[in-house]
């Protein structure tokens, strides 16, 4: 069906006022479709317009709202384009996506859609609250400046009663590891109870507390049913915890919202499982670094987003691009501590820290629990890792002192950069 255009989209001389939102696509339109053509529907489609001319749509609301197209490239499929601040409700991150990566992605004409990045005004960005804790607070809370902060997922995944786990995360602590986390999966379980995983855990760390200075964090799931989240994250707080993990894109952004404007002080660490079903395609979805911005607008304090050397997918110049920005000036919002998570072990360490900095969580599963001589001597072996790789010492020559590092290495492996 023919779609006849009143009012041209297409502004390409247009410098985007200093309140737009300017959203970067990458598009190809199916075969026999017009590229400058389907550019403009796009913009028609997620601002002001529908398939056929609409006898409501007067001029004057045209020039206020529609969005244009200010640039494009057909031989790269790139789309650049400028939304008016006014087409979105301030701190409201379901109607941002509802409008730019809403029906878009519907239409039956276009063949490549990505939401490749987004710029947002200061003005629009600062109508969220963002993290409440942020990057320094969370390193202050540790009185760890100068070295990654050392991370462990509590594995297998889900299966330890509270007691057991309290018990490991006693003796992973104790061995140097920072933060400990549950899994995606484990939330309140007929074998793990959250409110007494939250109890055993926070008395573990109580008693740990009084041996020596350090702080130490355990992240609890409290992925669920909004209401369920709040009450779960409610109980952390009571009981003495610091950190609650959400799984973002399972429970949604309105959820992780809803939790920060809570204020409850806890720092909020983002599990992305789910993000690949539409990041990781190149030519369709949203691209990762979208979703991290969004993470810091609904208030994530430390975000997953990919390690580069491990086992998830994810390129060098992705991963490297999202933590800079995490870690950027973004309006008024707090920085977010990025987090790499995914088949690490020792052996990948020192390439990590080339490639990522020090300024990260470095988070170990099966590359703790899995070394020979078992968990506790894995967080001995992570510890030893990253404690070289801070100082610039290679991990071999460390390992001739080293015993559980050595053993490490020799397990699975030494990655040089
Ligand atoms: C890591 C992990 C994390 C992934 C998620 C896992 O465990 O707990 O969920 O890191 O990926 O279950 O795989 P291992 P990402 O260390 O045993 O691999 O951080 O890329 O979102
Ligand atoms: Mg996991």
């Amino acid at each position: 069906m023919a779609n006849k255009i009143k009012f041209s989209y297409l502004n390409l001389n247009k410098k985007p006022s200093k309140d737009d939102i300017v959203v970067t696509f990458k598009m190809k339109p199916q075969k026999g479709f017009d590229f400058i053509k389907t550019a403009q529907e796009l913009a028609a489609e997620s601002s002001v317009g529908t398939w056929t001319e609409v006898t409501t749509l007067t001029k004057g609301i045209f020039q206020k709202l529609a969005a244009r197209v200010i640039y494009l490239n057909m031989e790269k499929s790139v789309v650049k384009i400028a939304y008016p601040i006014q087409l979105f409700e301030k701190g409201n991150i379901a109607q941002l996506l509802s409008t730019i990566a809403g029906n878009i992605f519907s239409l039956k004409k276009i063949k490549i859609l990505r939401l490749e990045d987004v710029e947002f005004s200061p003005r629009y960005i600062n109508s969220f609250l963002g993290p409440q804790i942020g990057l320094q607070g969370i390193r202050k809370l540790y009185k760890i400046h100068h070295r990654p902060i050392i991370g462990c997922i509590i594995k297998p995944k889900v299966g330890l009663s509270p007691e057991k786990t309290a018990k490991l995360a006693y003796e992973i602590f104790s061995n140097g590891v920072d933060l400990i986390k549950d899994d995606e999966t484990l939330t309140d379980m007929s074998f793990c109870r959250f409110e007494k995983r939250v109890k055993e855990v926070v008395k573990a760390i109580n008693s740990l507390e009084k041996k020596s200075k350090s702080k130490k964090v355990f992240v609890f799931n409290v992925t669920g049913p909004a209401d369920e989240m709040i009450k779960r994250a409610a109980l952390v707080k009571e009981l003495g915890g610091r950190c609650v993990m959400v799984d973002i894109i399972a429970s949604g952004f309105s959820a992780v919202q809803y939790l920060r404007k809570q204020n409850f002080g806890l720092i909020i660490h983002g599990h992305r499982a789910g993000h690949s079903a539409f990041t990781r395609n190149k030519d369709w979805g949203i691209s990762m670094l979208v979703v991290a911005k969004i993470a810091r607008l609904a208030g994530i304090d430390e975000l997953h987003t990919g390690t580069v050397v491990g086992k998830m997918e994810g390129s060098r110049e992705e991963v490297v691009s999202i933590n800079d920005f995490l870690r950027s000036k973004f309006g008024k919002l707090k920085p977010v501590l990025p987090v790499a998570s995914g088949g690490l072990h020792p052996g990948l360490v020192e390439k990590l820290v080339k490639i990522l900095g020090k300024d990260l969580v470095i988070n170990f599963g099966g590359g703790l629990h899995g070394h020979p001589l078992g968990s506790a001597a894995g967080a001995r072996a992570v510890y030893q890792a990253i404690d070289a790789a801070t100082k610039g010492i290679p991990l071999d020559k460390y390992a001739q002192t080293h015993q559980e590092l050595k053993l490490a290495l020799d397990h699975w492996g030494y990655e040089k950069k």
